[in-house]
């Protein structure tokens, strides 16, 4: 970019009596009128997602452009305050941690120089924006064009035909620019062509409880798979025409999760069009694509009713029964036993329904979980036939973060701290951090870190007073649980310790208990019932402790509305303690672990997805954890577990228990509190009294937070270990990541700049 020609620009901008929004517009198009985007390189790998959630960008990329502080001085002399453009959401066009894992991927592939290209879908409206009313979450339509999208280039001259047995559907592709030392792109696809078409680029994840929902699903997952596709296919015979002998070679495809499965039908359909016999393009296909799968959890692994597909999909459905045969002849040839093919196959004629997971993990080259934990939980339990005869398809690549987002400009002030003792080119190499070592014992820079901790909590504490209308002080010790609301992430395990805490406060029952704020942030799935009812319980109890003259002085606690990525920025940079507790075994990785750890927030948790990791550089002793293992909670599914027992034996508890029954709180007659004491004493749903084994943890759990509490008390000692966090958190940076990819999965090198080879 010239770098001088659009700050010259950029002088003679007017900004007299210009909104926020139009002032965002005209300094991102000014930005992006200096964006070119990379030629293609020789090996090119496409990320297909259904979500990239992306968050703000325009910070970002003027940091990534190498703008930021220059563009924040000269809007300084207009008067311009460049913080008003945090009023400004960008596109939340995902969930929770998959999406952002796909957006820092995205950043760390232009960041380190990797042919990394996005495929995904142009929601019109993203991830619904949360309110309470009443302590219960509420949904509104997120717009988030309605600032513009200065950001995207529309590519009308690349629009596709998707076809449906019911209707056509035209894929018009938007371009972002991924800037780094390449400029990638992350292309999203909007759908148009009439009110059914557009649709399909509706929103994100409708409800599919309904058949017309899954239908819907089922479009969305199938468009965006047919327009990558399409888009690689055609640019592939822009070069090579009909000739297909390079085309693995010069791509390479990760299948994010199993929603984009439906590409490895599609590819073998185009290329049959192309008059590729059925046999040479499924041998390209399983050259072509990887999948990483990102939970176990069996509500999540997508099976779809052939009945559905067939409806609107029959070529595909043709396709994939034909796999299913491919797959029965290959299998039995291999020896697979008939047990194992029944795990393994593709289509379940019993259910009638097609397994993505199971298509996946048949054509793809690599199979990759997100941790050590499990990757080794997916070789045993959830692909273990396939496993025993191809044990060299699977293999591990930890997630990570990008470090430019989640520390650089999330928390500067620790960054300067750094700076200071090492120098800015970490930054740059972010392994380099390792080198700040030594520093961590230093009184000074430990006095700096715990005076910087203390800015950032007045920050974040100064913006929650303004946006939730909560006053929370300041000299606290802030724990903190932010993540998307699921019962195997135990938000409700945490209720009940907040709970309990209070209980023992307000009886003088804890001695020298440092001031504490519990933050909660968290968006429910609509239609997922006792999720919901787990954030009221938590606005009732929150409510209860804020109001209490007793106790407020040593507990708070705030729950904050509309968690996404740019309050995330804020909350990680000010934790003290970052709390991961889900059951051992079900939390694939976690990512928000990471970003905490990146900030100087020891980890109290359990030994689940990269907690285990964490701990496993930072030291167990600057990290507190506790919990069942992996193992004791597999025996204790076998062997029965009985959390009625365990209640009546616990009086402590059993009073914190019954605080969802005895009218303590009141759920408004909605009756979700009694759901929630049934899920934990009867069962519910299919599945057995606290399936997620909240009574195994949680005194163990109250313990653990009281220990951090103490420990905390000595400021400096406290410091070190979070400091420890900070310096081995280098390993946890998505450059990391991406070049494991790079180098176990896709087979293509990091290019280095000349500086890199000299060095
Ligand atoms: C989705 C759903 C949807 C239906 C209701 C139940 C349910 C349960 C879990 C999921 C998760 C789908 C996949 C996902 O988002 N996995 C997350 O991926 C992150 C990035 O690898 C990882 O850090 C998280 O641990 C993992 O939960």
């Amino acid at each position: 970019m010239d770098k001088k020609q659009f700050l010259q620009e950029l002088n003679e901008l007017d900004v007299a009596g210009k909104s926020v929004a139009r002032l965002y517009c005209d300094i991102s198009a000014l930005a992006m009128k200096y964006v070119d985007f990379n030629k293609r390189a020789n090996r090119c790998v496409h990320y297909l997602s259904i979500e990239f959630l992306i968050g703000r960008v325009f910070f970002n990329n003027l940091l990534e452009l190498g703008v930021l502080d220059e563009v924040n001085a000269v809007l300084k002399k207009k008067g311009v305050d460049i913080a008003l453009f945090e009023e400004i959401e960008d596109a939340a066009l995902g969930n929770g941690g998959l999406g952002r894992l796909a957006a820092c991927y995205m950043d760390s592939g232009a960041a380190v120089g990797l042919p990394l290209y996005g495929y995904g879908i142009r929601y019109k409206y993203g991830l619904f924006r949360q309110t309470f009313e009443n302590g219960f979450q509420k949904e509104v339509p997120d717009d988030w064009q309605k600032f513009g999208d200065p950001w995207s280039v529309r590519k009308e001259n690349e629009s596709q035909i998707i076809h449906f047995a019911d209707m056509d559907v035209t894929a018009v592709p938007y371009d972002m620019p991924l800037i780094g030392k390449r400029i990638n792109g992350l292309r999203l696809y909007q759908a148009e062509g009439s009110e059914a078409a557009e649709k399909i680029s509706g929103v994100l994840y409708p409800d599919d409880s309904s058949e017309e929902g899954k239908l819907l699903r089922i479009r969305q997952e199938y468009f965006l798979s047919a327009a990558a596709v399409g888009d690689i296919v055609r640019e592939y015979e822009s070069r090579h025409g009909n000739d297909f002998h390079y085309f693995a070679r010069e791509n390479c495809i990760q299948l994010n999760d199993t929603h984009p499965v439906f590409a490895i039908p599609e590819l073998i359909r185009v290329l049959k069009t192309k008059g590729l016999s059925y046999r040479k393009a499924l041998n390209i296909a399983q050259k072509v694509f990887n999948y990483t799968n990102h939970t176990i959890l069996p509500e999540a692994l997508e099976c779809w009713d052939k009945k559905l597909l067939v409806k609107i999909l029959p070529d595909i459905v043709s396709i994939l029964q034909k796999m299913d045969q491919t797959q029965s002849r290959k299998h039995r040839k291999e020896g697979y036993s008939e047990e194992e093919i029944v795990q393994t196959h593709i289509y379940d004629k019993g259910s009638r329904r097609f397994s993505m997971a199971n298509t996946a993990v048949f054509v793809s080259e690599k199979v990759n979980g997100v941790a050590e934990i499990h990757s080794e939980i997916i070789k045993r339990d959830l692909f273990a036939a396939e496993y025993a005869h191809h044990p060299d398809k699977f293999t591990n690549v930890t997630n990570g973060v990008a470090q430019r987002r989640w520390l650089e400009l999330a928390d500067p002030e620790l960054c300067r701290i750094i700076d200071e003792k090492i120098g800015p080119h970490w930054r740059e190499h972010f392994e380099e951090l390792a080198s700040f070592a030594p520093y961590i014992t230093d009184p000074d820079v430990l006095d700096g870190f715990a005076a910087a901790k203390e800015e950032k909590k007045d920050q974040l504490f100064a913006y929650i007073g303004k946006t939730e209308g909560v006053e929370l002080g300041c000299g606290k010790l802030l724990y903190a649980q932010v993540k998307r609301l699921h019962e195997y992430k135990r938000q409700l395990m945490t209720a009940f310790v907040l709970l309990r805490l209070y209980f023992d406060l307000k009886e003088h029952k804890i001695d020298g208990f440092a001031p504490s704020v519990f933050l909660f942030g968290a968006k429910s799935a609509p239609g997922y019932a006792r999720a919901k009812g787990i954030i009221k319980y938590l606005n009732e109890i929150i409510k209860k402790i804020n109001a209490d003259e007793d106790t407020k002085a040593s507990l708070l606690g705030v729950f904050v509305t509309e968690y996404n990525v740019s309050y995330a920025e804020k909350i990680v940079a000010a934790t003290d303690v970052s709390l991961q507790v889900s059951t051992a075994g079900l939390e694939a990785s976690g990512t928000g672990n990471m970003k905490f750890m990146m900030n100087g927030a020891v980890t109290l948790g359990t030994m689940d997805g990269a907690n285990i990791e964490i701990v496993e550089k930072a030291g167990e002793e600057s990290n507190y954890i506790f919990g069942a293992r992996v193992e004791e909670i597999e025996r204790l599914r076998k062997d029965g577990y009985d959390p009625v027992a365990w209640l009546r034996e616990h009086p402590e508890w059993m009073r914190v228990v019954s605080t969802l029954i005895d009218g303590t709180f009141s759920d408004d007659g909605t009756g979700i509190f009694r759901e929630l004491y049934d899920s934990l004493t009867v069962g519910a749903s299919w599945h057995r009294p606290d399936h997620y084994f909240i009574f195994r943890d949680v005194d163990e759990y109250y313990r653990a937070v009281l220990k951090v509490n103490k420990d905390y008390q000595e400021r400096e000692k406290f410091a070190g270990k979070q400091l420890a966090n900070v310096v081995n958190s280098y390993y946890f940076s998505s450059d990391r990541s991406v070049k494991d990819y790079a180098e176990r999965i896709w087979h293509i090198s990091v290019k280095k700049t000349k500086v890199e080879e000299k060095s």
